[in-house]
C-alpha cells in the first residue's frame, strides 16, 4: 500500500499555517535578483484585524533602487519586446494555472494584510486569474486595421508597438487583481514593468510576482520596489527612462501624478476615486434592491472605488427601504476576515478609521440623520484591529460634504428624491463618475437611466460593484483622464499606434495631389 500523499489544497494549506505563524523578510525584484533595499531600511506589514500579527518587513526602498529597477526593466525591453506576443500571452496563462493552484493560500494571506473577509479575497485572486486567461489570449490578438490606399499599389495597415518602461502604482483594496490589471496587459504588449504596491499590502503584489518569476518571466522585464509614495512612487513618476505610468488611487494624488509627469509628457493612465450611487425606483423589487445596496455599501467594508455611498430613492418607499436596509445592516457581522462567520472585515488601518469616523462627525454636524452605526467598533477582539460598523445616514441633501466627498468606508448616504430625472441629476451631482446602479422594472426608465448617467459603468438591477475583467473598467470626470483598465480598451493604454504604408508600385506617388 502506497502513503497516502497530500492532495494540492492540503499542501496549500499547510504552507499557509506556517507562513501565518512566522513574520517574513521580503525582498525587492531588481533586474532577477531579490534584494533589501540600499539604504538596508524596512517598513512592517501587520495584519488590521489584529495589529498584534506581523506579517513582514518590506524593503523601505528609495530613488536610488527606482533608479536600478528603471535601468533593469530598459535593458529587458530591447529583447522582451521582440519576443512573439503569443508567447509573451503563453506565459501569462502559466501565471494563470500557478494562481489557480495557489488561489486559497493567497487568499489567506491577502485577508491577513488587507483584512476583507476570504469570500471577498478568493475573489480577488480569482479576478487576476480571470484577467491572466483573458489578456494570455490577446497576445494573439493585439488587433490593428488593415485599409484600403486611396493609391494603386499600395498597402496600408497600422499595428501596435510596446511603449517602454512602465511604472505601476497600486492600491491596498484590490491588492491582487489591481496589480494584475496593470501588469498582464502591460507585458502581452511588449512592454517591461516596474510595479510599487501600497505599503499597506505589499505581500500580495510580491506573492503575484512571484507567480511571474516561477512562470518563467526573464530577468528584468518584471521588477517590484517596495515602499511609499514620496520615496518610491514620486520617482517612478519623473524618472525619465520611464514611458507610461499606470496609477489606481484618489483623484488628489492622481492629479499631481499628472502634474509631474507633464513635464516629460508621459502618458499617463490613472484611476482613480468615485461617489458611486444607487438609485431605486418606486417600481423595483425591493428585496432585491435592499441586497444589492447592502453589498455595494458594505462589501469590502466600504473600501472600494466602486462602493455605493449613496442611495438615492424614491419618496413613495423611502420608508420601507429604509426599514428594511437598517435591519439587515444592523446584523452584519464584524470580525476577522479569516474567522468563518465574519461578513465585514477591518478598515485598512487605524488612520482610515480615523478619517471615516472624521466624516461621520461632519455628516452629524451638517444635519443628516444618523440612523446605524456611526462610532469605531472596539469592543473586546475588535479593539485590536481597525473595526467600524456599517453606517446609514438618512435625510442627507446632495450638497452636503458626505454626499459629495469619497469616504471610503462603510457609509451609506440616503437621499430621498420625487422623480427619474431628479434622481439621475443628484447622481451626477458629484466630481466623480465611475460606477453607478438603478433599479426598476421598467425598461424605459432604465434604458434612459443608462443614457444620461455621467458614469463609465452602469448596472441595471445589480449593485454598483462587480465588474468583470473583459469590459472596460474606469470612470469619467475626476475618475480619470480618459483611459480604461480591462477589456479590449486596456491594450490603448499599454500601446503606440504605428501606421505602416508599403508602396509596391515602383514609382513616386503623391497622395492627395495624384487623382
Ligand atoms: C476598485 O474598487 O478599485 O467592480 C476595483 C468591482 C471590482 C473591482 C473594484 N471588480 O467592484
Amino acid at each position: 500500500m502506497s502513503a497516502p500523499t497530500a492532495t494540492p489544497a492540503a499542501l496549500s494549506q499547510a504552507r499557509t499555517r506556517a507562513s501565518e505563524s512566522a513574520p517574513r523578510e521580503y525582498l525587492n525584484l531588481i533586474g532577477g535578483k531579490w534584494v533589501p533595499s540600499r539604504s538596508g531600511k524596512s517598513f512592517e506589514n501587520r495584519n488590521p484585524a489584529r495589529t498584534s500579527d506581523l506579517i513582514g518587513t518590506f524593503p523601505d526602498s528609495g530613488p536610488e533602487d527606482v533608479d536600478s529597477a528603471v535601468q533593469a526593466a530598459s535593458r529587458a525591453f530591447t529583447s522582451w519586446r521582440l519576443l512573439p506576443a503569443p508567447r509573451r500571452g503563453e506565459l501569462i496563462f502559466r501565471v494563470a494555472e500557478i494562481l489557480r493552484e495557489r488561489k486559497e493560500e493567497l487568499a489567506r494571506l491577502m485577508t491577513r494584510e488587507m483584512g476583507k473577509v476570504l469570500a471577498e479575497t478568493r475573489g480577488d485572486v480569482q479576478e487576476a486569474i480571470d484577467m491572466a486567461y483573458y489578456i494570455a489570449a490577446e497576445g494573439r490578438r493585439l488587433a490593428g486595421v488593415t485599409v484600403p490606399s486611396e493609391l494603386p499599389n499600395k498597402f496600408a495597415m497600422s499595428v501596435r508597438q510596446p511603449l517602454g518602461v512602465c511604472s505601476l502604482i497600486t492600491p491596498w483594496n484590490f491588492p491582487m487583481a489591481i496589480p494584475s490589471w496593470k501588469i498582464f496587459p502591460a507585458l502581452v504588449c511588449g512592454n517591461t514593468v516596474v510595479i510599487k504596491p501600497a505599503s499597506d499590502t505589499p505581500g500580495s503584489a510580491h506573492h503575484l510576482v512571484e507567480a511571474l518569476v516561477e512562470a518563467g518571466v526573464p530577468d528584468g522585464v518584471v521588477n517590484i520596489v517596495h515602499g511609499g509614495g514620496s520615496t518610491v512612487g514620486i520617482p517612478l513618476v519623473t524618472h525619465p527612462d520611464v514611458k507610461m505610468i499606470s496609477f489606481t488611487g484618489s483623484s488628489d494624488v492622481g492629479k499631481t501624478i499628472a502634474e509631474r509627469s507633464a513635464k516629460t509628457l508621459k502618458r499617463v493612465s490613472l484611476e482613480l476615486g468615485g461617489k458611486n450611487a444607487q438609485i431605486v425606483m418606486e417600481d423595483a423589487d425591493l428585496d432585491l434592491a435592499v441586497e444589492g445596496a447592502l453589498w455595494g455599501a458594505f462589501g469590502t467594508t466600504g473600501q472600494r472605488c466602486t462602493a455605493t455611498s449613496r442611495l438615492i430613492v424614491m419618496k413613495e418607499i423611502h420608508d420601507e427601504v429604509l426599514r428594511r436596509l437598517r435591519e439587515r445592516a444592523s446584523k452584519l457581522r464584524l470580525g476577522d476576515g479569516l474567522e468563518p462567520g465574519s461578513e465585514v472585515g477591518p478598515l485598512i488601518n487605524r488612520a482610515q478609521r480615523d478619517r471615516v469616523h472624521s466624516y461621520v462627525e461632519i455628516g452629524k454636524a451638517e444635519g443628516a440623520t444618523l440612523v446605524l452605526g456611526g462610532a469605531p467598533a472596539d469592543q473586546g477582539a475588535l479593539g485590536e484591529g481597525a473595526f467600524y460598523p456599517p453606517t446609514i445616514f438618512d435625510g442627507v441633501k446632495p450638497t452636503m460634504r458626505i454626499a459629495q466627498e469619497e469616504i471610503f468606508g462603510p457609509v451609506l448616504s440616503v437621499i430621498t428624491v420625487s422623480s427619474l430625472e431628479e434622481a439621475i441629476q443628484v447622481l451626477n451631482g458629484t466630481p466623480f463618475g465611475l460606477s453607478s446602479s438603478i433599479y426598476t422594472r421598467d425598461v424605459n426608465r432604465a434604458m434612459r437611466a443608462v443614457r444620461d448617467i455621467e458614469a463609465g459603468i452602469t448596472y441595471v438591477n445589480g449593485p454598483t460593484i462587480g465588474a468583470e475583467v473583459q469590459l472596460p473598467f474606469g470612470g469619467v470626470k475626476e475618475t480619470g483622464n480618459g483611459h480604461r483598465e480591462g477589456g479590449p480598451t486596456v491594450i490603448d493604454a499599454f500601446t503606440e499606434w504605428k501606421s505602416v504604408y508599403i508602396d509596391y508600385s515602383g514609382r513616386l506617388q503623391k497622395a492627395q495631389i495624384d487623382r
